[in-house]
């Protein structure tokens, strides 16, 4: 199995991405696949691009791309991306898209593939906090994930792709009062434990896992 892994640049003053960080991180040794890992700008359109020419380049059987989610305070999967860039700040270069279609020809949202309850039980298990997102925000990531999905929709079907957020590290809430942090060496166990369970669960487990909102 070949699995293509990407995570964002630093953006909106931050000097440090935790995605970046963890995923460099990540041990993938012993997973029984292959991964490549593949840093991507935080800049709408560039960082789909990018992406989309690693998957037809590399032809992976799974993607999963990996952000921060600053104030989260665990590793969320994310469940579903939509159709809809509205930024709130602006990305790398300057691009402050409002209320656009991400593409006109695309379905309104769609739904990850991989097996997201399984993927937050296996960093349960490893005793790390997780749970399903199901809001990716509007901006980047939002962006990403659904550029993955729609490529993979057009292009490669049997491909497997989603995201998953997660939270600041602590260096970076020094000067955020009250904000949640988890050591990056540690959101990097959690994505190699994500990694396991992609690899084991080709079908997701029925496990409880909503939200009432
Ligand atoms: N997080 C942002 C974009 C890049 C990143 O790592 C987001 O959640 O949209």
């Amino acid at each position: 199995m070949k699995i293509l892994m990407t995570a964002f640049d630093p953006f909106g003053g931050d000097e440090i991405n935790p995605a970046l960080e963890a995923v460099k991180h990540v041990d993938v040794s012993g997973l029984g696949a292959e991964v490549i890992k593949l840093e991507v700008p935080t800049v709408f359109g560039k960082s789909i691009e990018k992406v989309a020419e690693a998957m037809r380049r590399e032809r992976p059987d799974v993607v999963v791309a990996v952000g921060q989610a600053g104030g989260r305070f665990d590793i969320t999967p994310e469940r579903v991306a939509i159709n809809m860039d509205d930024a709130r700040i602006e990305d790398n270069e300057g691009n402050q898209p409002i209320d656009q279609p991400i593409f006109a020809d695309g379905a309104p949202a769609y739904f990850a593939t991989l097996p997201i309850k399984a993927m937050v039980k296996s960093i349960q298990d490893i005793g790390l906090p997780a749970s399903v997102s199901n809001t990716a925000g509007t901006f980047v990531c939002n962006h990403i994930m659904y550029g993955i999905l729609y490529t993979i929709a057009r292009e490669m079907p049997d491909v497997r792709g989603g995201f998953i957020h997660v939270p600041f590290i602590p260096e970076q809430v020094v000067a955020r009062r009250d904000m949640p942090s988890m050591a990056m060496e540690d959101i990097s166990r959690a994505l190699r434990a994500a990694l396991e369970a992609i690899i084991a669960n080709e079908e997701d487990l029925e496990l409880v896992g909503g939200a009432e909102h």
